[in-house]
């Protein structure tokens, strides 16, 4: 059985190659997501790409992952500066956690300097652009090896 990682999008990233070309890039969701499959497929793993604008479904796949998927890649978007229902739930799931940010959140206002999700991943992973996923998929495979 290949490794299955989950990899979760939340709010507002469905407008990626939309608005903000220079924050976040010119590449739409369906761009990052075919890169994380082309990659997936590369290193032999199953990811599982979604994205929700709603922080209780993410709470709800988060959960559907645990004895499912070997690894969860996050970008909870707002959400990773706000959340604890979505720590809660990853730290719950028992799964290592890569979280990505498509910007630099460092060097942006200070309300997302904070992410509460960081206290529960492995690595994070953030002002690499797509990029960051594809390191964070490969981490998570070579992890699962
Ligand atoms: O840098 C990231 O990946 C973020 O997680 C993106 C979030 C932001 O709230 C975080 O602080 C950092 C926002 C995603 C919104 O994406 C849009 C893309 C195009 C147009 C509008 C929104």
């Amino acid at each position: 059985m290949p490794a299955k990682i989950l990899v979760l999008n939340g709010p507002n990233l469905n407008m990626l190659g939309t608005r903000e070309p220079a924050v976040y890039g010119h590449e739409t969701l369906a761009d990052v997501h075919a890169l994380i499959q082309a990659r997936a497929g590369e290193l032999g793993v199953e990811a599982d790409c979604r994205q929700s604008n709603g922080e209780g479904e993410l709470v709800t796949w988060i959960q559907q992952a645990r004895g499912d998927a070997t690894a969860i890649i996050i970008n909870a978007g707002a959400y990773s500066h706000t959340s604890i229902a979505i720590p809660d739930a990853l730290r719950a799931a028992e799964l290592p956690v890569y979280e990505v940010h498509l910007s630099n959140i460092y060097q942006r206002e200070s309300f997302r300097h904070h992410s509460h999700i960081s206290a529960v991943a492995v690595a994070v992973l953030c002002g690499l652009g797509p990029d960051g996923y594809l390191y964070a998929l490969t981490a998570a495979a070579k992890a699962a090896d």
